[in-house]
């Protein structure tokens, strides 16, 4: 057994989980009418209650004792002052600095110097865009611009512009290309002009086969369809870390905005990965979406344990994750513009936490990561919310909100509100036998038809949520609120003592294909894998 599991403050969540488990949800409401006060917690504009959570006073002391127990103050020093906490890698994780104001040293050098030069260097990009004073080659302003990223170098700015599309510029569009399937390249350039299209290849190391191969189709079609060798200059940029790849590319150094490898992939839209944001919504805006984050930063590294918000999120998670055995979370935006928030949240938590090997290199005998999943409300309840609410499986959910929309039409915003507080009131309270029997009587159904219908109609309830509200979706708050997670994220690693900041698993991917790449374009058959691979790779030859 490990020590995290045998440790006195592990049992006694255990302990504790057997008494909780007992207690309908509806019932602590009933007896504490403190509890939205107690169990929730406010900063800036936003407000996370978590009162819809099987907690109580006691629930959350034996939390706090277990997360001080794995001196998670200890290590949210750590992370702030730029100690290697990336322990595989041997690197730092500063996705702070990069919207930071104070010095960080990384071997020996203040790191703020150089992030701030790489923000300037944006703006003037962003601004020459914008103001016209960089056009495309044949004198038109630019209208598109293509991002061609994956994962960290895609799922970030993506998810940021279209959040923010109430401040896109006027004039232009970004897109973005992350899946080697050629039909999204292609669906996207059909409907672009190369005269006023500009391209931003982003790729931590620049060697990613996806990218590399949609870099290289569009430049063909650049060149194909009126660019010549002599514009792709002015048309192509790249995000990097990997000046020497960049430039083999073809793309010149001082078209290059650099990042370093202390930022993380999935931490990374803080950077020059994000100059896709601001190229869409402008520097002030992009500014903005950091200072938000930079709020979030300093309420994380200062507030104390029970009112931290990314602290009390991460060991609500644990409470759920680790005693009463979710597998599963789902993220629930009632926000349009936050459609890809799930997605996001999805790469940032599954490949940070999902880990079975602990920083002293043991296995662990605890659950780590859940899934991550949503959509956004209303949709959500037409499709899976039937299992949310009457399934076997218990799923805890985070509800998030703006109090006011930036579409004021009819009363669209009002009913997707009243919708969120329905659903987390009916999940918390549910409907029992009774009430059910109640309601068919009163609407005068047969006694017999009634019976047999009853327990199709009743609604458990005691399923737990966490809901988050803010006043608007700006980029201010959607800094803080991407941090917010970010954070939690770091404080259940630091409970299961693993390593969030780095992901052999995609490592490995990256270099399967490449040899079956080879091996598929050859004529004989392979017997170099498993019956079955080889027998994929012969149906696909045959299919071709
Ligand atoms: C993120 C991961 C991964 C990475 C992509 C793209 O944290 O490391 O999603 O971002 O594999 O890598 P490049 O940016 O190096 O192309």
């Amino acid at each position: 057994m490990s020590a995290l599991t045998q440790s006195p403050a592990w049992r006694a969540l255990q302990a504790y989980q057997t008494v909780m488990a007992q207690q309908h949800l509806r019932e602590l409401f009933n007896r504490d009418p403190q509890r939205f006060n107690k169990f929730s917690l406010s900063f800036s504009d936003m407000l996370i209650d978590y009162s819809k959570q099987p907690i109580n006073d006691e629930t959350v002391e034996l939390l706090l004792t277990l997360a001080r127990q794995q001196q998670l103050e200890g290590w949210i020093a750590r992370m702030f002052s730029g100690d290697k906490i990336n322990s595989t890698e041997h690197r730092a994780a500063l996705h702070i600095a990069l919207r930071g104001q104070h010095p960080i040293v990384v071997d020996g050098v203040d790191v703020m110097p150089e992030v701030k030069r790489v923000l300037k260097q944006m703006e003037r990009f962003t601004i020459a865009v914008q103001s016209g004073a960089r056009r495309g080659y044949s004198g038109k302003m630019f209208t598109d611009i293509v991002n061609i990223g994956i994962g960290g170098s895609d799922l970030g700015p993506a998810m940021v512009t279209e959040a923010l599309k109430p401040y896109w510029l006027n004039g232009i569009t970004p897109h973005f290309i992350s899946n080697v399937d050629g039909a999204q390249l292609t669906q996207v350039l059909q409907r672009l002009n190369p005269e006023t299209t500009l391209f931003v290849i982003a790729s931590k190391t620049f060697t990613t086969q996806e990218t590399l191969a949609n870099a290289h189709s569009a430049r063909q079609w650049f060149l194909s369809h009126g660019g010549s060798e002599k514009n792709i200059a002015q048309h192509f940029v790249a995000v990097s870390t990997n000046q020497p790849a960049v430039e083999q590319f073809g793309i010149d150094a001082e078209n290059m905005f650099v990042f370093w490898d202390w930022v993380g992939g999935r931490y990374s839209l803080w950077s020059a990965i994000g100059l896709p944001i601001a190229l869409t919504i402008g520097m002030d805006n992009f500014y903005a979406l950091l200072a938000g984050a930079r709020e979030m930063d300093q309420h994380f590294a200062s507030a104390p344990l029970e009112k931290n918000m990314p602290v009390m999120l991460g060991l609500i998670g644990i409470w759920q994750i680790n005693f009463f055995g979710s597998s599963s979370h789902a993220i629930l935006p009632y926000d349009q513009c936050l459609h890809r928030f799930p997605a996001y949240l999805q790469q940032l938590d599954m490949e940070s936490n999902g880990k079975r090997i602990t920083r002293d290199g043991e296995m662990v005998d605890y659950a780590t990561g859940a899934v991550v999943w949503g959509e956004p409300g209303t949709n959500g309840q037409h499709a899976f919310f039937q299992l949310l609410h009457q399934g076997t499986q218990t799923i805890s959910a985070d509800f998030l909100a703006p109090c006011q929309s930036h579409y004021l039409i009819g009363d669209h915003h009002r009913m997707l509100l009243a919708n969120f507080l329905a659903q987390t009131e009916a999940l918390m309270t549910g409907k029992t036998e009774t009430e059910v029997r109640a309601e068919l009587e009163a609407q005068g159904m047969d006694t017999q038809v009634a019976t047999q219908l009853v327990l199709h109609k009743v609604f458990p309830g005691n399923r737990p949520t966490t809901s988050i509200l803010f006043k608007k979706l700006t980029p201010q708050t959607l800094g803080s609120l991407i941090a917010l997670y970010e954070h939690k994220v770091f404080v259940q690693s630091v409970i299961w003592n693993i390593n969030p900041f780095d992901q052999w698993g995609v490592e490995l991917g990256k270099q399967l294909a490449g040899k079956i790449l080879v091996e598929l374009a050859e004529k004989a058959s392979t017997s170099a894998h498993d019956a079955s691979t080889c027998g994929l790779i012969d149906f696909i030859r045959n299919n071709q």
